[in-house]
């Protein structure tokens, strides 16, 4: 699908809102209101040209901890990401339970990840099976780090997936580091698309700051899947600018020369100059835009103090049942 000149302004605009929810997590964690985030920030144009190649809502989705603007690109709510961090009620991943961005929602079809990386990924090609026993046309999109391809799971999700053709698209975000270990203690090829040769399926490499080139990838992808094609291994080379989460400390084992340079390479600026090149962003847009960013994540931020926490009665729910009935 050929992308309208508002359509590409969406598509900044929830990388925009992405980044501006983000890094207010980093200060409600140093005012002491949350006690734990975990960063998408460098990641978005990855997330949502992957996500605008979707069909939102019907297609599903087992994202991983990072995936903060995929999430929203799929519909979740300022005051949603605020209640899940604030461990409040109504949050929709697991009611208050989980790990803050262990994404879910239901309407969106996004499923949750358990706390082992790449678990997801066998999920995703379960759920391909599905689809494909069911003979429905929709296709599964998962995501991980570049570190969580050295786990045995991702090897047995993708190979499961090419062996029965699955529709599934697994994107690979590499940010070079998996917490403080370097991708080349990871991996001996240079990129994780590379894997994909010995697995028998698809894979390419994607600058992951452009969200355009990161569209037209996933787009071509999720045709393939969709018509019966296959998995494919997508490669989103990203640039994680933050420590790995707000309980590392990333000084002590990376330079700030080297942050500094992904800091030139960040999504919301290679995507902005991409878009401005195009002619569908200016400065007085990404103005308002940065205004009415401000406000909901200010909105969220209120609403989400002004909740209450869940009630204790369903600490032990759904785990346990009260009544269990027979017959
Ligand atoms: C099986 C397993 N081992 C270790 C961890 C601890 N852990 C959480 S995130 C992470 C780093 C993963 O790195 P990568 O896959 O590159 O993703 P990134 O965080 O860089 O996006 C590790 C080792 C875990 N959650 N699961
Ligand atoms: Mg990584």
């Amino acid at each position: 699908m050929a992308l309208t000149a508002e359509i590409k302004r969406e598509m900044y605009w929830t990388m925009l809102l992405a980044r501006r929810l983000d890094e207010r997590a980093w200060v409600l964690h140093r005012q002491g209101k949350i006690a734990f985030h975990i960063s998408g920030i460098g990641h978005e144009a990855a997330q949502v040209g992957a996500a605008y190649a979707l069909r939102r809502g019907e297609d599903w989705v087992t994202p991983y901890y990072r995936d903060l603007a995929l999430m929203v690109a799929l519909g979740y709510t300022p005051t949603e990401f605020i209640l899940s961090l604030m461990g409040k009620a109504g949050e929709p991943n697991s009611g208050a339970r989980q790990m803050p961005s262990h994404w879910s929602l239901r309407r969106a079809n996004a499923v949750s990840h358990s706390a082992p990386v790449a678990t997801q990924c066998v999920h995703a090609a379960g759920i391909g099976l599905a689809i494909k026993l069911r003979g429905d046309d929709r296709v599964v999109f998962t995501t991980l780090g570049e570190g969580s391809t050295s786990q045995g799971e991702w090897y047995e999700a993708v190979n499961w997936a090419a062996v029965h053709q699955l529709p599934v698209i697994f994107m690979v975000q590499n940010n070079q580091y998996a917490i403080s270990v370097p991708s080349a203690k990871q991996m001996a090829v240079p990129s994780a698309a590379d894997k994909a040769c010995g697995l028998g399926l698809r894979g390419l490499s994607v600058d992951g700051s452009n969200v355009l080139e990161v569209y037209n990838v996933m787009s071509e992808a999720v045709e393939r899947a969709r018509s019966g094609g296959g998995p494919t291994l997508i490669e989103a080379r990203v640039n994680r600018i933050t420590p790995h989460s707000s309980d590392d400390d990333d000084r002590s084992y990376r330079s700030r020369e080297e942050v500094e340079e992904g800091k030139r390479n960040d999504a919301i600026l290679i995507s902005r100059q991409v878009l401005e090149k195009e002619g569908v962003l200016n400065a007085k847009l990404v103005e308002e835009m940065e205004t009415k960013a401000k406000e909901m994540v200010d909105a969220a931020v209120a609403a989400a103090e002004a909740a209450p926490y869940p009630d204790v009665s369903e600490a032990a729910y759904p785990v346990y049942v009260e009544e269990v009935r027979r017959g």
